[in-house]
């Protein structure tokens, strides 16, 4: 897809898109600011995969379900809940600070993909009830070498659950390439062995998730049983901030990715269509 989902995108979605990407970046910079401070114990950053992020809130209706993980705190935020409440967990408590039903947002997740099965339960009962309700459920490319992730990949395509599964494939888990954690030709090839539809997304383009992720979610809500989506994308920081990342990188292919940023990317496209201005207007 590309810039080509942009060129064709409508430019109001294209500018809600951009503004969350630009307080998303600002949400992520303030977080790590917190944990230097001690005044957060720890905080996993989506500088680099805002895209995903935003996209994944902003394809899903009011009425279906996020099951977010531990680094998907901006798609928390994205779906209305409390800036400061999401950051609950993170600060240390036991609970996770919002309220799920609200704003229909499970928990943030840190036990690796543990929220999968639980999104394809939520969806399976959903449709049981005829509630007309999606639920997706973002995981890390690490994540996929779970057993949970087998199991509710498995049970969601046997029951067509209506839910979307989104792998934030950025390239490690901690220290782990991807290179180490499967040998298959990509994430999105599984969904083959499961028999559902699997697409590989630039997780950049945050036109191209949008648009990967909608489709998605309307097959789900017609009946057509689950997606698997990979999206390639990168994280710029390190893990969290407590992980040393110059310890198993290079900055060289850091300063690659920089070079793909999402922001950067729509606000080429934006500013070529005469739709953003120097004051952002
Ligand atoms: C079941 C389980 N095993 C191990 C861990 C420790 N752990 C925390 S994050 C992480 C790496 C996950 O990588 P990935 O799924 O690619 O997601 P990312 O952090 O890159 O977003 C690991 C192994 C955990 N949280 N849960």
């Amino acid at each position: 897809l590309g810039t080509e989902a942009a060129a064709k995108a409508d430019p109001e979605l294209l500018r809600r898109l951009y503004a969350e990407l630009v307080k998303g970046r600002r949400y992520n910079a303030q977080a790590t600011a917190l944990t230097k401070q001690g005044r957060l114990a720890v905080y996993p950053s989506s500088t680099g995969q805002e895209a995903c992020e935003v996209a994944a809130a902003l394809a899903l209706e009011e009425r279906d379900w996020l099951f977010p993980s531990y680094r998907d705190t901006l798609a928390v935020v994205a779906r209305g809940v409390d800036p400061v409440e999401a950051l609950t967990l993170l600060r240390g408590d036991w609970h996770t600070g919002y309220d799920p039903y609200e704003h229909r947002v499970a928990p943030l997740s840190t036990p690796l993909a543990t929220q999968l099965p639980h999104a394809v339960g939520l969806a399976h009962a959903a449709r049981l009830k005829g509630d007309d309700v999606v639920a997706l459920a973002m995981v890390g490319d690490g994540g996929t070498s779970e057993g949970d992730f087998h199991e509710a990949l498995n049970f969601a395509a046997v029951w067509q659950a209506p839910v979307v599964f989104l792998v934030q494939n950025n390239g490690f888990a901690i220290s782990v390439p991807l290179a180490k954690q499967t040998a298959a030709p990509s994430l999105a090839h599984k969904a083959v062995g499961y028999g559902m539809p699997g697409r590989l997304v630039d997780g950049n383009d945050a036109a191209a998730v949008h648009e990967v992720l909608s489709d998605a979610v309307r097959h789900a809500r017609a009946g057509g049983g689950p997606t698997l989506i990979e999206a390639v994308t990168y994280r710029v920081e390190a893990h969290t901030n407590a992980d040393d990342a110059t310890r198993y990188r290079g900055d060289a292919e850091v300063e690659t990715w920089k070079q793909h940023d999402p922001i950067a990317l729509l606000e080429r496209e934006l500013t070529g269509r005469g739709l953003l201005d120097e004051a952002g207007a």
